[in-house]
């Protein structure tokens, strides 16, 4: 099947998913969505207070090679069973949903511009900046309210492993974009990117 893939990008709490799921919800059933974060490793055999304060910001703590197959299968026109990401139980969940071949698929996440095999794939390549202050601050109220985190551990968490390797992996990634996003928030770059995606659809 001859379709476009999209990469977006961008550090936590960029708003990068909030930019994804505008676009799902605005073509619905006519776009793939796909998520990096679903391909965390799975950690069954590792205890929850240990899974609590690994690296989850290192390209190595995804199984990008099950997304890879599974971004090929779609482009060859298979359906796909999409594992489901746990936040609260820091591990891959046990369901999974169903995503079927369409001509727009989107790939998001933190760290999809930082492999090779991956970036090979994008047709476009999206980066959403925003300020390190302005990520920070939305990503404490998430993981609080959404992820089921603590304060002090978000805080901890930041420090030691996601901001480290936020200007390792993720910030090094920026350059390799089509375009840059002045955060996820931009009603005029989400608009134009709509556009976009409404021309390769109506192309028939
Ligand atoms: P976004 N993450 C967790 O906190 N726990 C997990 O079990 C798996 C992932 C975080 C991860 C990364 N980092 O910064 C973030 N840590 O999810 C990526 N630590 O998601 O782009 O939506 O912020
Ligand atoms: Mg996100």
């Amino acid at each position: 099947m001859n379709c476009i893939i999209i990469g977006i990008a961008g550090g936590t709490g960029s708003g990068k998913s909030t930019f994804t799921n505008r676009l799902k919800d605005a073509f619905c059933e006519n776009i793939a969505v796909l998520y990096h974060d679903n391909y965390y490793k799975r950690q069954d055999g590792v205890p929850f207070e240990k899974r609590k304060k690994m690296n989850y910001d290192h390209p190595e703590a995804f199984e990008t090679e099950l997304l890879l197959n599974q971004l090929a299968a779609l482009r060859s026109g298979e359906s796909v069973e999409c594992p489901i990401y746990d936040y609260s139980k820091h591990n891959r969940s046990d369901k999974f949903v169903k995503v079927e071949p369409k001509k727009v698929i989107l790939v998001e996440g933190i760290l999809v511009f930082a492999d090779e095999r991956l970036r090979d794939m994008f047709d476009i390549k999206i980066f959403v900046e925003a300020d390190a202050d302005e990520r920070i601050l939305r990503r404490v109220i998430r993981d609080v309210k959404d992820r089921g985190r603590d304060i002090e551990g978000v805080v901890e968490q930041y420090l030691t492993t996601v901001k480290p390797m936020h200007y390792l992996y993720v910030e090094p990634t920026k350059p390799l974009a089509d375009v840059i996003i002045n955060s996820g928030m931009n009603e005029v770059a989400f608009q134009l990117v709509k556009t976009n995606i409404e021309k390769i659809l109506n192309e028939g």
